[in-house]
């Protein structure tokens, strides 16, 4: 053994060796004892940052352990490679994305290799593939057969600069997230998929994943915002037209004084020909974004129509306005404003002078309605049902659910993506390809310009034969959004095996058993994977509801309370650090800052402190290695108080580290390892201490294994336990020894003569101290069958009678 701690030299010949033994290759045909740990792919960005770090070392310290617990543990890794930034890198240094991609997919795996994680490597796959995409464009030809995709014109926010559509959480402050430029609003016709029509199902499904945490399923239910309220419908005065609004709040119908119609408003498109103005003032609400956070807060504005509507039961006048307030794509995009009772509505009517009467009277211990002719006096909550089924009766209003959940724009206007498998002909209109047309591959040789519409360009790709007539048409120039590449991936890691979207061992190993990744996909992803699987399952290929058991969030990693990011200038490079330190080191202080869930300050000293630790394990081992060849086994009589302190110690710790590793807790593994290990350097030594030492020892290497993976393998070796730590069992503590300070010597009779000695717990009862005898090696032979009568003198003396 040597005698110093040389990580580089232990970390490579390790990953060497479980390379060389194929250690976590899993085969997904045995479905015995499957278990499925993943981490959230990464983008193909270029280099790991602390971030992934951290959520790979929680995932592989997961996935380690459970191997020790006997699982056939599936952990696999791949890329997710299409997006914006590829395409950018490609612009700026006048190459292909897909050079870029896949220079930086070589980079990281090499980083990945360094970290020592246990992932089934043959698995790879990259998202830009298109024996990957083809299953996606399979997909999304079903959804359209089943009228979950569809194609629709809709205002969408528009990054000049990108020269993309961007998600409403994609706009920061009215400017696109990449490019800072102040975002357009424009109209476009693009992919939507129906996640809508499972807005009630997500919501639901959320009941069933007692393993997430309860913040995020909070959040997806905040997203999809289900709201009960009420339509009314108010006439005009004049068009006789019809005007449709949603509210929360029907009770406080007679405090309406105006409705604000979204700058958006169908009623607006004919309104605006023969009002300039008011068309000016449309065209200045497009500049804003459609994001609500920002709509709360900014300045209200409005323009009035000079139109009125009839109030359904006091039957005044109410002028009609725009306000750029309201969301066209929430509700109806038409209001009922009740400035007495709505803040928002209060500063629009306070700017534009317009009426306020209040309907309610909040001051007392109960609000009452006043101001309400007939429906005075009732409170909100039997108002709200009051003034619906009064008007109900005219089909002036009804109840209805909304939910702030949008269908999901799939379409990107960009190159680098999953070319979306539609082709447009004269004769047939929107025509989805042959199935065994798929893929409909990416063509790989463009010239590469920026803000072009790529696709157009190559003639090959654009100009093709419509799949139902055969005559000239176009295909679809848009790709998919990545997020829909990222909504499905975890099938295909087993799937690539039978070449399918969804593996034939798809109920074996699915859904996956823990899946780990940032907070920052608490939404968007996992709603967007969860509709997925939903539909897998509709569409008869899987028959899970949903893709992931448990869900780690891990939290952010922090440097003197700020976020590590390029732009703060605070990055930690991991790789530096495994350079100085070894992998190990880097796992172990990331693992023991602080539990996975909670944000992880960056310390230097910490980094120092965590390496000392390892350096003083190995240390021992080298001290103590000879002695721990020659250990026997210990009894546990023998034993002196020193060496029985700390082994019941040990076991006791052991007890509490096993409920921490089930809960992912591994900072607090890791001290409760420290706290063992100083157990084992405070043993008095006497002759035939070795074997306890030795037993601690391997307790020790075991806990530590899947955090500490490579130093752990080492050591096992160097100590002669065994070939290898990563199959070796998850120690378990023994209730003998934790109670060995309460055991009694019982001398067992049988038939009146004395046959032996047991030792017995100071609770145990007559019924467990006979299941001993009748597993005791020497005394088991004297049971018979019948048992006459037992004997028992407490604490001394059992006899029994056959
Ligand atoms: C009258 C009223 C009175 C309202 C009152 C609120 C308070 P939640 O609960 O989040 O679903 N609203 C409806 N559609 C809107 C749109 N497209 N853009 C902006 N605001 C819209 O919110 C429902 C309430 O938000 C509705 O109830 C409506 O205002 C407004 F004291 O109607 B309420
Ligand atoms: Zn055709």
């Amino acid at each position: 053994m040597q005698k110093d701690y040389l990580p580089e030299k232990i970390e490579q010949q390790a990953q060497k060796d479980w390379d060389d033994l194929g250690l976590y290759h899993v085969n997904t045909d045995h479905i015995e004892n499957p278990y499925y740990c993943l981490c959230m792919f990464p983008y193909t960005s270029g280099e790991l940052h602390m971030g992934h770090v951290r959520n790979y070392a929680i995932g592989d310290a997961i996935s380690r352990y459970k191997m020790m617990q006997g699982y056939d543990v599936l952990q696999p890794m791949g890329w997710d490679s299409f997006g914006l930034p590829a395409e950018n890198a490609a612009i700026k240094s006048k190459s292909h994305p897909a050079k870029w991609t896949y220079k930086n997919m070589d980079v990281m795996r090499s980083q990945f290799k360094q970290l020592g994680l246990a992932y089934d490597w043959r698995r790879e796959f990259a998202t830009c593939q298109p024996d990957y995409y083809r299953w996606q464009q399979w997909l999304f030809i079903q959804m359209v057969k089943k009228g979950l995709a569809y194609r629709k014109s809709s205002v969408v926010n528009w990054d000049p600069i990108d020269q993309t559509v961007l998600a409403n959480e994609q706009v920061i402050n009215g400017c696109g997230w990449r490019s800072g430029a102040p975002v357009e609003r424009k109209k476009i016709a693009q992919w939507f998929l129906k996640i809508t029509d499972y807005s009630e199902k997500l919501l639901d499904g959320l009941d069933t994943l007692d393993q997430w945490p309860s913040q995020v399923k909070i959040m997806q239910k905040n997203w999809i915002g289900k709201s009960t309220g009420s339509t009314i419908y108010f006439h005009t005065t004049d068009t006789n037209t019809l005007i449709e609004t949603f509210t929360t709040r029907i009770d406080t119908l007679y405090g309406a004084t105006f409705l604000a119609l979204s700058p958006d408003h169908p009623l607006l498109s004919t309104l605006k020909e023969s009002n300039p103005a008011l068309a000016a003032f449309i065209i200045s609400c497009q500049t804003t974004t459609t994001q609500e956070a920002d709509i709360a807060t900014m300045e209200k504005r409005g323009f009035d129509t000079g139109l009125f509507v009839t109030h359904p039961l006091t039957k005044k006048k109410l002028p009609v306005w725009v306000a750029n307030y309201i969301l066209m794509d929430y509700g109806t995009g038409a209001v009922m404003c009740v400035p007495a009772h709505d803040e928002r509505d209060l500063a629009f009517a306070k700017q534009y002078s317009l009426p306020v009467i209040q309907s309610i009277d909040e001051s007392g211990e109960h609000p009452r309605l006043i101001n309400s002719d007939e429906m005075n006096g009732l409170t909100p909550e039997e108002a709200r049902v009051a003034i619906t089924k009064k008007l109900e009766k005219d089909g002036l209003a009804k109840f209805v659910t909304t939910y702030r959940l949008r269908d999901w724009g799939v379409s990107r206007q960009r190159y680098w993506g999953v070319p979306i498998p539609i082709i447009y002909c004269d004769h047939c209109g929107v025509v989805t390809e042959r199935e065994e047309n798929l893929p409909v591959k990416l063509p790989e040789s463009i010239d590469y310009e920026y803000g072009k519409a790529m696709l157009k360009e190559c003639d090959d790709f654009y100009h093709v034969r419509c799949p139902e007539c055969g005559s000239a048409a176009t295909r679809e120039t848009d790709t998919f959004d990545t997020f829909f590449d990222s909504s499905w991936y975890y099938h295909y890691f087993i799937a690539q095996d039978d070449d399918k979207m969804i593996a034939k061992n798809n109920d074996a190993w699915l859904p996956v058993n823990n899946y780990v990744g940032g907070i920052e996909h608490a939404i968007l992803h996992l709603l967007y994977a969860r509709f997925v699987q939903m539909v897998l399952k509709d569409i008869g290929v899987s028959s899970h509801s949903e893709p992931f058991k448990s869900l780690l969030s891990q939290g952010m990693v922090l440097k003197d309370g700020a976020k590590m990011s390029k732009s703060k200038g605070n990055v930690v490079q991991p790789l530096a650090l495994i350079k100085k330190y070894g992998a190990d080191t880097v796992r172990l202080f990331i693992l023991f800052a602080s539990p996975p869930e909670q944000t992880l300050e960056w310390s230097d000293g910490g980094i120092d402190g965590a390496h000392r630790f390892i350096r003083k394990l190995w240390n021992y081992a080298y001290e103590n290695q000879s002695a721990f060849k020659h250990a026997a086994e210990f009894s546990l009589e023998g034993l002196n108080e020193s060496a029985k302190k700390a082994l019941i110690s040990t076991h006791q710790e052991l007890e509490i580290i096993h409920r921490d590793i089930e809960k992912n807790h591994f900072n607090t593994v890791v001290s409760g390892a420290m706290k063992i290990f100083k157990y084992l350097t405070s043993l008095d030594y006497v002759p035939g201490t070795e074997a306890v030492q030795c037993h601690i020892y391997r307790i020790l290497i075991r806990i530590l294994a899947p955090i500490t993976p490579h130093v752990c393998y080492a050591l096992w070796q160097e100590c002669g336990f065994g070939d290898n730590i990563c199959h070796a069992p998850w120690p378990a503590s023994d209730p003998n020894i934790i109670n060995i300070q309460s055991t009694i010597q019982y001398v067992v009779q049988i038939n009146g003569k004395t046959k032996g000695t047991i030792s017995a717990g100071l609770h145990e009862d007559k019924d467990a101290i006979i299941a001993q005898i009748s597993n005791h090696s020497n005394l088991s032979k004297f049971m018979q069958k019948d048992i006459k009568k037992v004997i028992l003198v407490p604490k001394k003396l059992i006899n029994i009678v056959f």
